[in-house]
């Protein structure tokens, strides 16, 4: 690094100066917090990204700007690989450094050492490009330019403004543009609706019909503005009323959205009575996760379709494709979290499915999803996707071709093309995740309600218990076994003997100052009062907070 650079670095660094009392973690999900103290911390992963992009060369990295579910006030930052995935976490320690370090020369010298560590060279012409999206909230713009400020401090480096966006749609372009394809938000909703026709035709015509419409609680975001455009320019053969656009007054993520919805198991603002019935889906702020519900009879209460229920349709329909190939062509998987219900996992190993668990967090999950032909990954907060392996994609495609259309293995194939290309392989994505549960239903001619038959989700019950020093919680890889502090898991083991079908477990959160504690057992009561004990459990062997 030259005089120049460090001089550029140190100018720039010095507009934003680190808020007292920040401490920040990369977390599961990026760095998160109120928006009024994160300007330094977005520069900052801005100048990441740029040294990302010229370690990798050249390639071109994500950063999204989103709080995702949190409160509108609130703002967050995250990187997207080349791929379309989350940052390689080899370089979140280095992501946790700068973003606490105190002084524009604690800055640098962690830059500097950095570099020589990782063997990145800047301004020998190298080059790097960071893509920059951002959702609906207030906060953003300022912080789009505090990230570009970032990234062009970076010598070398550019930074291209992408606009609002869902955070999928970003990583989708990032991906897209690391594989030569075309990369803009049009080829996005494009690609999407192209593929949704293709399964809409392959839809046996024998089949029962069912109801085109879908009523979509968009959260106040930026999922349900764009999905009015992928209805308007795009797609007509459905019959979407998004609700909770963001324009009527609404607030991002105030009693509306796919975390209220799953959390509380109540209707969002906007829905009530006259929704009985209906079938309801529920994006979240950034549009990465998806829930669907009906209101039940006395129009407060829902029934809830979370992911794992999604989890367990796709598993089926594409599990149904699968077993219409000749021979054993590929490996199929699923893959869940503790916080997964039970009633979904025993479900999905009945299939004769092969069910692995993976850490909180969709990095987690998707790495282990990536290991399978084919590999579907949800957690029960509505976040997965499907995962085509590029050697299964070629042979799907090779067979396509020398097959004659219209026999049962040749829809069959083409229904697994389709689907490749519908969802969305960087990560979960609420609309691409949406337009596939609306075509398998309308291929299965199912209701919303038939759906939710596939199995009878097990009471279960989340408690967050604030304590001094939530990292003294140290839990097993599956987080379902606490480790620390001593004694605390045989005195869980002990209350969950007490209940039939009790499993409980305690993990400190990623995103949030608490630990969680999830219950499980056969009644509801039984699963508050399992949840109840376990959150007292934690208290007396950690303190109040
Ligand atoms: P934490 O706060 O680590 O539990 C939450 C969700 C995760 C994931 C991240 C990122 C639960 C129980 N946890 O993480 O699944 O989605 O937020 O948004 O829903
Ligand atoms: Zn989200």
């Amino acid at each position: 690094m030259d005089e120049t650079q460090i001089a550029s670095l140190l100018k720039s660094s010095d507009i934003f100066p680190l808020p007292q009392s920040l401490k920040l973690s990369y977390g599961t999900a990026g760095f998160r917090g109120d928006a009024s103290l994160l300007d330094s911390t977005v520069y900052r992963v801005g100048i990441l990204s740029s040294l990302r992009s010229l370690k990798l060369r050249s390639q071109t990295i994500g950063l999204m700007i989103t709080a995702s579910h949190n409160r509108v006030s609130d703002n967050g930052i995250k990187v997207a690989d080349p791929s379309g995935g989350m940052l390689s976490q080899e370089w979140e320690p280095f992501a946790d450094q700068i973003a606490n370090a105190s002084s524009p020369q604690e800055l640098v010298a962690l830059i500097k050492e950095f570099i020589e560590r990782e063997e990145i060279s800047i301004g020998g012409g190298e080059e790097g490009e960071v893509w920059l999206g951002r959702d609906t909230r207030p906060s953003g713009e300022s912080l789009l330019r505090a990230a570009e400020i970032g990234v062009s401090s970076v010598s070398g480096c550019v930074a291209v403004d992408k606009g609002v966006l869902t955070t999928p749609q970003l990583h989708w372009m990032v991906r897209a543009k690391n594989k030569g394809l075309n990369a803009t938000e049009k080829d996005y909703f494009e690609s999407l609706s192209t593929s949704f026709k293709c399964l809409i035709d392959l839809i046996p015509s024998s089949g029962n019909k069912i109801s085109n419409k879908l009523v979509l609680d968009g959260a106040n975001g930026v999922g349900g503005e764009k999905m009015e455009e992928l209805l308007k320019g795009y797609l007509s053969n459905l019959d979407v009323e998004v609700r909770n656009t963001g324009r009527d007054g609404g607030v991002l993520n105030e009693s509306v959205g796919a975390d209220f919805v799953q959390k509380e198991k109540v209707v969002p603002l906007g829905f009530g009575v006259n929704d009985v019935g209906v079938r309801c889906a529920s994006f979240d702020g950034d549009a990465d996760r998806l829930v669907y519900f009906y209101v039940s009879s006395n129009g407060d209460k829902i029934e809830l379709l979370d992911g794992d229920k999604i989890l367990s349709l796709f598993a089926l329909f594409i599990k149904e494709q699968l077993n219409t190939l000749e021979g054993k062509l590929s490996r199929l998987g699923v893959v869940q979290t503790a916080y997964a219900n039970g009633a979904s996992t025993d479900y999905l190993k009945g299939l004769g499915l092969d069910v692995v668990f993976a850490k909180t967090g969709v990095k987690h999950l998707h790495e282990k999803a990536a290991e399978f032909d084919v590999g579907i990954y949800f957690e029960a907060n509505g976040h997965g996707t499907i995962l085509f392996s590029e050697s299964f994609v070629s042979l799907l495609v090779g067979k396509q071709k020398g097959m004659s259309e219209g026999s049962d293995e040749f829809n069959a194939v083409s229904r697994l093309v389709a689907v490749s290309n519908l969802i969305n392989q960087a990560v979960g994505d609420a609309i691409s995740g949406l337009l596939l549960v609306e075509v398998i239903l309308q291929h299965m001619g199912w209701s919303v309600q038939k759906w939710n038959e596939l199995y009878k989700d097990l009471p279960s019950r989340q408690v967050k218990v604030e304590v001094p020093d939530r990292t003294l919680v140290v839990t097993t890889s599956e987080e379902t076994e606490a480790l620390k502090p001593l004694g605390i898991q045989d005195a869980i083991n002990g209350e969950i003997k007490k209940y039939k079908r009790g499993r409980a477990f305690i993990r400190p959160s990623g995103t949030e100052d608490v630990v969680r504690v999830y219950a499980e057992a056969s009644t509801q009561e039984d699963a508050d009062s399992l949840g109840d004990s376990v959150a007292q459990l934690v208290k007396s062997f950690l303190g109040s907070g």
